[in-house]
């Protein structure tokens, strides 16, 4: 599959992690028990068990011990997995297991298996609706790929056949406004804007106007990220969202929330704050490319349950794609696509 070469490929950083953390732990078999090579017969069973031919080389072993399972808890604490998850994933890879000898492959398809199931329930696209226009509302913290993804969607659902208008609602910097029109020209897609300055929440029913004329399936709104206190982020995001509700009372239908991924576990406080401050539907998570910090996905969806719609890999515009459990975990713990 094209998508998970690239992911795995962008996951290097975050996979290598975890992959030769797992690596390690096996390796690190303590003196009195040296991690040895398994005799023959039950290599064969276990061979078979993993659907793989016995090889010639057997990976080392080391027999799953209350003392692996402390350094396994540990390297996923590191690994951005947040406490309670990584305590949990142990757990589970424990239960029935203790005392047999694994080898780091083994573990990590255990892992991979594990993490796929956490992240299962939560992948899952944005979802649309019959609803002309559904209204997507943008939020999250400055610098987070809010403006880059609605370009990146805005592409996509174009490509989709939808019709798409963008406002931008960042009325703070004409930097902002600049940047959104050079992602609407290369979607194809028109981008309502308003000047320097001037009321989002009345260019954001503008866009409503506009987009009901032009029978747009999509309207995608942009917000700042930069304001001066939470107090006024709320206020302004309220006052939109009470705009809007004017031309449409069930608007915005999906309030998505950007998470750059390279926060690492403070994209866990991000997502407590922003509930706080608006109905946040989904997530989108930017740049797994190039980062170690993959793995706060897994504490993201095992806390709040919310739906990963997208996630981001790189700065272009084809670099959004839709979120994959079976695909993120075996990328993530460092294994190669199983359809491969
Ligand atoms: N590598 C990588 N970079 C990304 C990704 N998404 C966004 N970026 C980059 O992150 C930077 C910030 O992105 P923006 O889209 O401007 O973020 P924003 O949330 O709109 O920021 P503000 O408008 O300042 O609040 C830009 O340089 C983007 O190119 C991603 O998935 N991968
Ligand atoms: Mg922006």
């Amino acid at each position: 599959m094209a998508f998970f070469s690239k992911l795995r490929e962008r996951l290097t950083r975050s996979s290598s992690k975890i992959g030769e953390g797992l690596d390690g732990i096996v390796a690190e078999a303590p003196a009195a028990a040296p991690a040895a090579v398994e005799a023959p017969a039950a290599t064969g069973l276990v061979g078979r068990l993993f659907g793989r031919a016995p090889s010639a080389v057997e990976e080392p072993r080391r027999a799953l011990d209350d003392e692996m399972l402390e350094e396994l808890e540990d390297m996923l604490v590191q690994a951005d997995l947040g406490v309670d998850t990584a305590l949990r994933v142990t757990a589970n890879i424990a239960e029935g297991r203790m005392g047999r000898r694994v080898s780091a492959t083994e573990l990590k398809e255990l892992l991979a298996a594990e993490i796929a199931r956490i992240m299962a329930p939560v992948a899952r696209p944005l979802p649309l609706y019959p609803r002309k226009p559904q209204v997507v509302l943008v939020v999250g913290v400055n610098g987070a790929g809010k403006t880059t993804t609605i370009g990146k969607l805005a592409s996509q659902f174009r490509a989709a056949g939808k019709s798409v208008v963008i406002a931008a609602g960042d009325t703070f910097r004409a930097a902002a406004v600049e940047q959104l029109q050079v992602w609407g020209q290369r979607a194809g897609v028109p981008v309502m804007v308003a000047p320097q300055g001037s009321d989002p929440a009345s260019l954001a029913y503008d866009a409503m106007v506009r987009a009901e004329a032009d029978g747009a399936d999509l309207l995608m709104i942009d917000t700042a990220g930069r304001l001066q206190n939470r107090q006024d982020l709320m206020e302004e995001l309220a006052k939109i969202v009470r705009v809007i509700r004017k031309k449409d009372p069930e608007a915005p239908h999906n309030t998505l929330l950007v998470l750059d991924a390279t926060t690492g576990q403070n994209a866990l406080n991000q997502v407590e704050t922003f509930r706080k401050l608006a109905d946040v539907s989904g997530l989108v998570m930017t740049k797994l490319d190039g980062t170690a910090r993959g793995g706060v996905l897994v504490a993201l969806a095992d806390r709040f349950g919310l739906p990963i719609h997208a996630i981001g890999v790189g700065e272009q515009i084809d670099d959004l794609d839709a979120f994959d459990a079976g695909d993120f975990a075996r990328a993530l713990v460092g294994l190669e696509d199983a359809r491969a």
